[in-house]
């Protein structure tokens, strides 16, 4: 339901987005003492932690347009990420902070039999809900540890997040508008504009048969909530498996094409070498080259960080999370040793194919030692993690076994 209620809800956010921005500012530049921060383990890793409006502190890549990262240690406290520490990103500077949902409408137009428009409550109305978990992660997740480094937001690992998403699906929507024999792609744009006419609309398009499967979802609630501005109120698109570049926010355009889309986000932006692992030799161009789309599988230790010393007790608690492009994860294995021996670990519950999925097990540790604990993930179809990190010029898929170096005390 959107009552009154709601509307003054977003008129009080949008004050607060625009005040929330600026005291960010003032509050880096007027305090001698500096706030919180983190560092990140690689060069022009420093995060202050700052709270944008909906948010708690996260760490601030970039003000304008925000690029906000989740602090590692919150992927250990919740399988699902909630809202208010949800990374944030966005490549235009003049970002929506204020929706009036009695005018907002998202159409979808081009090679359909019938233009149509729905607002929020049409969707929520005429077509049936589909609430599911899913991983959303940047393509350029963990770019700040490529080596040799590369251009581009030198993320940690934290600009990703698992949710329950809520919404419609876009099947249910393309197939009302009617689809003409010639859809070949489906083209989102967003709220978000560039501030200067030179920088390119964001515009993102899937092929027809990958818009159409069953996951694919216009979203309107993210954890049971509205989506947070930041995330993409009223609307983002849910592309399960893919690369978050294509869940666009603040959806109000589907348009159908019949043909291959070359605007620039998708060409020559977001490209990867196409190969088997999406690399070149550090340092060389890929001579052919495709859009990123599915996510490689992953896993991370989320209990203990790179450096912790920890007690040598009996028994040590090591867990995480995997995921990966919605096989669904098989098993995770651990090593302590830098990768010389693995053990299977306990998958935890299983929320779905598209959600992290939790893992844990107990290793018996000496004291006064130095470990190199990894995990590695393997999918329902065999697909494992790289041993060895591989590299592309944008730093993207990252999908390297990390290493965290533990020390441990009597
Ligand atoms: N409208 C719009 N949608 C967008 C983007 C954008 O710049 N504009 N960035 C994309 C990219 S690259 C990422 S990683 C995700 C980030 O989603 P989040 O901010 O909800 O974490 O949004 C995607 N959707
Ligand atoms: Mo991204």
């Amino acid at each position: 339901m959107h009552s009154t209620d709601g509307l003054t809800r977003r008129r009080l956010l949008q004050t607060s987005l625009i005040v929330g921005g600026l005291s960010a500012f003032g509050l880096k530049s007027s305090r001698a003492s500096s706030p919180p921060s983190i560092d990140l383990p690689f060069s022009r890793g420093h995060r202050p932690l700052v709270a944008f409006p909906e948010k708690r502190p996260l760490m601030v890549m970039t003000t304008r347009p925000p690029q906000l990262e989740t602090p590692f240690s919150i992927f250990d406290e919740n399988i699902f990420t909630p809202n208010d520490a949800f990374f944030v990103r966005w490549h235009l500077a003049n970002i929506p902070t204020t929706v009036d949902l009695q005018t907002f409408r998202v159409t979808i137009r081009g090679r359909v039999k019938q233009s149509s428009s729905f607002s929020l409550t049409d969707l929520q109305q005429q077509f049936e809900p589909v609430e599911v978990a899913v991983v959303c992660q940047c393509a350029g997740n963990s770019r700040g540890f490529s080596e040799p480094r590369v251009a581009g937001g030198q993320w940690g690992h934290g600009a990703m997040g698992n949710a329950l998403w809520k919404g419609v699906r876009l099947r249910d929507l393309l197939e009302k508008a009617g689809l003409e024999k010639d859809a070949k792609h489906v083209r989102f744009d967003g709220l978000d504009r560039p501030v200067a006419d030179v920088t390119p609309d964001f515009l993102k398009s899937l092929p027809l048969d990958d818009a159409m499967t069953d996951h694919v979802l216009v979203a309107y609630a993210m954890n049971g909530e509205p989506l947070p501005f930041l995330n993409g109120f009223p609307l983002r698109l849910v592309v399960p498996g893919w690369y978050a570049t294509y869940w666009v926010k603040a959806l109000n355009d589907i348009e159908v094409l019949n043909q291959d889309d070359h605007n620039f986000w998708m060409d020559p932006a977001y490209r990867i070498p196409d190969n088997a692992c999406g690399c070149v030799e550090p340092g060389e161009k890929a001579t052919n080259k495709i859009p990123i789309s599915t996510m490689k599988v992953r896993s991370f230790i989320t209990n203990i960080a790179d450096g912790d010393a920890i007690h040598a007790g009996s028994q040590v608690l090591v867990k995480g999370i995997a995921f990966d492009q919605g096989y669904g994860i098989d098993q995770v294995l651990l090593s302590v040793d830098g990768g010389q021996h693995w053990k299977a670990t306990r998958l935890g519950k299983d929320y779905g194919d598209f959600s992290f999925r939790q893992w844990e097990t107990q290793v018996t540790l000496k004291p006064g030692q130095s470990y190199e604990f990894q995990s590695l993930a393997i999918n329902r179809i065999g697909e494992s993690q790289q041993l060895h990190a591989k590299w592309n010029p944008n730093g993207y898929l990252r999908n390297a076994v990390e290493t965290v170096h533990v020390s441990t005390k009597g």
